[in-house]
């Protein structure tokens, strides 16, 4: 390796290893990776899977290809003789930002267990120029830009093959862009990104993410998720979801009659799996290519249903697609009348207004559509299968029995523990073997350590190092110092009201209050936030300043400050993640119970040795059953008791504030004097009028029971060795979470890939 690594230096820059630059190892590393990817067996099989999904969170890839292909430790120590760091160079990469969140990550997860198993399967996404925005704080409030992340060195190749996809007005050819997904010293899969020649990156200024929403040739594949908050923002995903499964659907038939199989028997040579409704246009376009292709309408729709299969990611109304057809006929009349003949068969067989595909207002339920034309529904996590079954999709499950199946996410190690806790890891292989880096269920031999006292001091140790090494990051990125020995009390994740940081900033007041009060924490306290709101959604955005205002208040309080801070970290992503977690002692997971599909968050904390401070939610529910009540931190209404609320109405907020004193005082200091001192009164006032006026998703219910709860973790985490024994335990159990274990489970139940 070497050797070439010299070559590529010499011949690209007329350099070598002691004498070139970071930039320069970066590239040259680059196209050593590149080339070894390209020599690894492709995957291939009598059958194939296509996961399409309009988000791929990969992150950056250079480590995680070099661990994969089993380089990494050779590429160090090169490196390190000839002065360079691995871990300085791969903060180079730009980070890919083709995901908001947990199903754009869980996505990128899939792809690399898919490879590492050996299935043949591909992704099938689109290659988002900008991305989802970057995230910077001015006046302590989320300013949104954009995220160029292509560049002359990235991981993307440019396929010779090209696809003519027709709308109303035009058409445009959507090319293709690869990139190698390299196995876990395994073969090799690929991601499909689609894009258009004639995106126009100059239509987006310096300073903003505004842009001409209707000029979508120039637009089509500019950001994620573009604020949908208007009508053209909504016409633009429509554009977008068209352009990804026609440029896929087009693809998917090609290959398979490159192969020379007979697309009357699409479903033994192809699975599609549809992840979440963004891809569902897949199911008539198909059918509308068969068409074409001679085949009658009954055969067109029976060879669809045998090869479709949707996942569900949420049960909020919101996130569950209905698109009113007048849109989808200004985009692509095409379409309809298949749609109009999908609901129609509907229809005749079933008088249940509520499994209609089209409604009473002409909206199209595109998981309406999934449900019926695919041959299987599956859940994320038991719980969230268990609320499909009995309530959201429940006069579906009654139909289709057959159809509905649980898949537990899951994350790959690789990432989660190989690369981003390497001391973690290492020190795993010294107690219990490397067993465990290709079976994850091996992590479970730790448990015979339950009981050293040693192993937890080393534990103790690592995380303390893991804190010292976050520390040094931000220090160097945000300018910040923070105490490597206090407690690391952490909620990452995208910012939603269900999600409820709106819980955790009124349990930071709480806190601060009672510091006022004179009573001081033993173990100082380091509460971090990292999230991004969407950009159209605006009490997200007043939670995101309430938190910052409530960082400027402590940070400016000699009293507090060495108690207790709160920091909220910018712009969070995937490359940041991979540094907190490993430093955290206490993972938030308090999302309002049964609104949590499943989290995929909880699952990296739990292996890197946090615990769960958290709800009966989505799989918290899992992780307690494998770790036991005594390893976990669970506090709130149960999910039953939430869904019962809302369905009577039985949920008034201003009753709760009026009633406890408490309470009262916690949420009227957002607009009290220290807070209006430093924040904007528009902001603070609205977040408290909802706050007290709506709570939709129920923050004060949990409250009380959520402070208790966190006095309780704090306390408890001053007996270290009662502490380090959960940790261990909350490690060894992390198996399960394994995304082999998840992928293992598709593929036995739903795709049956060879
Ligand atoms: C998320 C859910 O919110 C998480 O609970 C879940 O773990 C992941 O998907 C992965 O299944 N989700 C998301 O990130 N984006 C959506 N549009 C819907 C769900």
């Amino acid at each position: 390796m070497e050797e070439k690594l010299q070559i590529l230096l010499k011949e690209k820059f007329n350099k070598n290893l002691d004498n070139c630059s970071k930039e320069e190892i970066f590239e040259a590393l680059l196209l050593l990776t590149k080339e070894a990817n390209g020599k690894l067996p492709r995957n291939e099989g009598e059958k194939k899977l296509y996961y399409i999904s309009a988000e791929f969170l990969i992150g950056k890839l250079l480590s995680n290809n070099l661990i994969n292909l089993g380089l990494y430790e050779e590429a160090e120590q090169i490196l390190r003789k000839h002065g360079h760091e691995l871990c300085e160079i791969e903060e180079l990469e730009c980070e890919p930002s083709l995901g908001n969140g947990g199903l754009g990550r869980l996505a990128a997860c899939f792809l690399d267990s898919i490879a590492t198993l050996g299935l043949p399967g591909d992704g099938i996404g689109l290659n988002y120029h900008f991305g989802l925005f970057q995230q910077k704080f001015e006046k302590l409030k989320q300013k949104e830009l954009k995220n160029p992340w292509i560049t002359k060195e990235s991981w993307l190749t440019k396929q010779p093959e090209c696809f003519k996809v027709d709308f109303k007005d035009f058409s445009l050819n959507a090319v293709l862009y690869d990139i190698d997904v390299p196995g876990y010293q395994s073969g090799c899969s690929r991601l499909h990104l689609f894009d258009a020649e004639t995106v126009d990156e100059t239509i987006v200024g310096e300073d903003s993410i505004d842009f001409d929403k209707e000029e979508i040739k120039k637009n089509i594949t500019l950001f994620l998720y573009p604020d949908d908050s208007d009508e053209a923002g909504r016409k633009l995903r429509i554009y977008q979801q068209y352009f990804m499964v026609s440029g896929g659907a087009q693809f998917i038939l090609k290959e398979c009659e490159d192969k020379g199989y007979d697309l009357h028997k699409l479903w033994e040579h192809v699975v599609i799996q549809i992840n979440d409704t963004h891809p569902s246009m897949v199911i008539p376009e198909i059918i509308r290519l068969l068409l074409k292709k001679g085949f009658s309408m009954d055969e067109a729709v029976e060879t669809v249903t045998k090869t479709c299969a949707y996942t569900n990611h949420t049960i909020l109304a919101e996130a569950l697609e209905k698109w009113p057809i007048e849109y989808l006929e200004e985009v692509v009349p095409q379409l309809i009348p298949i749609i109009k003949e999908l609901d129609k068969r509907v229809r005749r067989k079933y008088k249940d207004k509520s499994v209609y595909i089209i409604d009473d207002e002409d909206r199209v339920h595109m998981a309406h559509m999934d449900i019926h034309y695919g041959f299987s529904v599956n859940g994320v996590a038991a719980l969230h299968t268990d609320i499909l079954k009995n309530q959201e999709l429940k006069n579906f499950y009654d139909i289709y029995p057959e159809k509905f199946n649980n898949k537990t996410n899951g994350i790959t190690f690789r990432r989660w523990l190989l690369h981003c806790n390497r001391q973690l890891s290492a020190y795993i292989e010294e107690l219990i073997g490397s067993g465990f880096k290709q079976d994850a269920s091996q992590l479970e031999k730790l448990m015979d350590f339950a009981d050293n006292q040693a192993v937890f001091h080393k534990l103790a140790e690592i995380k303390r190092e893991k804190k010292l090494e976050f520390k040094k990051f931000l220090q160097e990125t945000q300018d910040v110092e923070i105490n490597e020995n206090s407690i690391m009390d952490v909620q990452v994740k995208r910012l939603h009201e269900y999600k409820r940081q709106q819980m955790n900033a009124l349990y930071a007041i709480y806190k601060y209050l009672d510091i006022k009060a004179g009573n001081k924490p033993k173990t100082p306290i380091t509460m971090i936030f990292g999230a991004k709101a969407a950009p159209a959604y605006v009490i997200a955005k007043d939670i995101i300043h309430l938190i910052l205002c409530l960082q400027e208040l402590i940070e400016n309080d000699e009293e507090v400050r060495p108690y207790f801070r709160v920091l909220m970290i910018e712009n969070y992503n995937v490359s940041k993640a991979a540094k907190i977690i490993p430093a955290a002692d206490i993972s938030e997971q308090i999302s309002l119970a049964s609104k949590e599909a499943s989290g995929t968050g909880n699952m990296k904390f739990m292996l890197n040795g946090a615990l769960t401070l958290g709800t009966e939610d989505g799989a918290n529910v899992e992780i307690r059953d494998l770790v036991g009540d005594e390893n976990i931190y669970i506090f709130g209404k149960k999910p039953q008791q939430v869904i019962d609320l809302y369905e009577e109405k039985g949920y008034c907020s201003k009753d709760i504030y009026e009633e406890d004193e408490l309470i009262h005082k916690l949420v009227d200091f957002i607009v009290g004097k220290e807070m209006l001192a430093i924040g904007d009164e528009k902001n603070l006032k609205r977040l408290h009028k909802e706050l007290v006026g709506k709570d939709w998703f129920m923050t004060l219910l949990d409250t009380k029971e959520y402070i208790e709860t966190k006095e309780k973790v704090y306390q408890d985490y001053e007996n270290q060795e009662e502490w380090n024994k959960k940790v261990l335990v909350n490690t060894a159990k992390a198996g399960f979470f394994s995304s082999d274990r998840t992928i293992e489970q598709y593929n036995k139940d739903i795709w049956k890939l060879k």
